[in-house]
């Protein structure tokens, strides 16, 4: 497989409604889509650095540099045999994993539909069906929240995820558990937090929360395994883990009880796919988390799903969760309440619509070899 020629584009949605956590709140998508050319298939990836360095370091504007300037022209032309040959190439580039990612998923698409099958079965995954949860970012009030909740409950959502920072916790967890004794609830707070919180912390143990997401800060594990220590509710690390080295090491230290793997933050699928094979080893769950993806994002994150070592709902809403028009084609639905089947047609398994990639188009680079 050659690549013949990549096209980067920056793309704008509006979304239905805001998205808020600890670090910001997000109005608009703002996001780049590639799409590579191997003059026999074509393959699309989603970049999910956002317009502010707030998630992480990398923005749209810095995954464009990257993959413009380094990634793409150390690609271009070259013969790759399998898109496991991708991260060995990007090796010597340090980090900026989003961008690489955009890059790598578009290639692992490409060769999916060359080889006439879908992601998720080049991938190696296995399931038909996937089980979804959602992530609710905070809202004004608390009877806002739970008017959500009980919305995306009657939807038949496995799992409810609530954002949570200082002010904005004890109170609207213990409103929840009221109203929902039952339901699977966790909590992400997007680093929010201090070792020096503990005892804090520790008081979210009696709301039976199935995990706390990124407590501490994004780029710590030994303050997460302190915690660990002292906290009964399992953590679950997101920020802090970029590849699988770094979950090698935060298992082995037990910063973490479960990974939230996002293909982004890990620089693409064949990281992803590791990662699942060494949690899975060492019986530690991993589910997939979400970035407010549009449709060319939210099914590759489908077909990553798929693999065995995925045994948690994921973040892995329908399209209509953030969009009315999403450009993918059809768009990522609900079969039945809360499960999503994973798409068997060749590649992301459905059709990119370039009339409406057209329309939410800000910006455009093509390169060629
Ligand atoms: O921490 O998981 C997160 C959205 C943007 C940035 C970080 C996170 C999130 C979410 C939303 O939780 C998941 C989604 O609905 O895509
Ligand atoms: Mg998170």
């Amino acid at each position: 497989m050659k690549i013949k020629r990549v096209i980067i584009r920056r793309l704008q949605m509006r979304m239905k409604e805001p998205f808020e956590t600890s670090f910001g709140r997000e109005e608009e998508k703002d996001f780049l889509l590639v799409r590579v050319d191997t003059g026999h298939s074509e393959g699309y990836g989603e970049c999910t650095a956002s317009l502010a360095p707030l998630y992480s370091e990398e923005t749209t504007a810095t995954a464009q540099q990257m993959l413009t300037t380094w990634f793409v022209p150390a690609l271009l032309g070259q013969e790759i045999a399998h898109p496991d040959e991708v991260r060995q190439r990007l090796r010597p580039f340090r980090r900026n994993q989003m961008a690489k990612a955009a890059l790598e998923t578009a290639i692992w698409d490409a060769f999916a539909k060359e080889q006439g099958l879908s992601l998720a079965k080049a991938l190696g995954g296995n399931k038909a069906e996937v089980q979804v949860g959602i992530s609710v970012g905070i809202q004004s009030t608390t009877l806002q929240l739970l008017e959500k909740i009980e919305g995306y409950l009657l939807q038949g959502y496995k799992r409810i995820k609530v954002k949570i920072r200082p002010g904005w916790d004890l109170e609207i967890l213990r409103a929840i558990r009221k109203q929902f004794p039952e339901i699977a609830l966790m909590a992400d707070a997007n680093s929010a937090y201090r070792l020096q919180d503990l005892d804090h912390l520790i008081r979210l143990d009696e709301f039976g929360l199935t995990m706390i997401e990124q407590p501490l800060a994004h780029d710590d594990i030994i303050d997460h395994a302190a915690l660990q220590a002292k906290l009964q509710t399992p953590i679950c690390l997101d920020e802090s883990i970029h590849s699988t080295e770094d979950a090698k090491k935060a298992i082995a230290v037990g910063a973490c009880q479960v990974i939230n793997v996002k293909v982004g933050r890990l620089g693409g699928l064949t990281e992803a796919r590791e990662l699942q094979a060494l949690c899975a080893q060492q019986n530690t769950p991993v589910w997939c988390g979400g970035m407010l993806e549009a449709g060319v994002g939210r099914l590759t994150n489908l077909a990553v799903t798929s693999l065995p070592g995925f045994v948690l709902p994921g973040d892995t809403a329908p399209s209509a969760r953030y969009f009315d028009e999403d450009i993918i084609d059809p768009p990522v639905c609900f079969v039945k309440p809360g499960i999503i089947s994973v798409p068997e047609g060749a590649g992301i398994g459905a059709y990119v619509r370039e009339d409406r990639v057209e329309k939410f188009t800000v910006d455009r680079v093509e390169l060629s070899s």
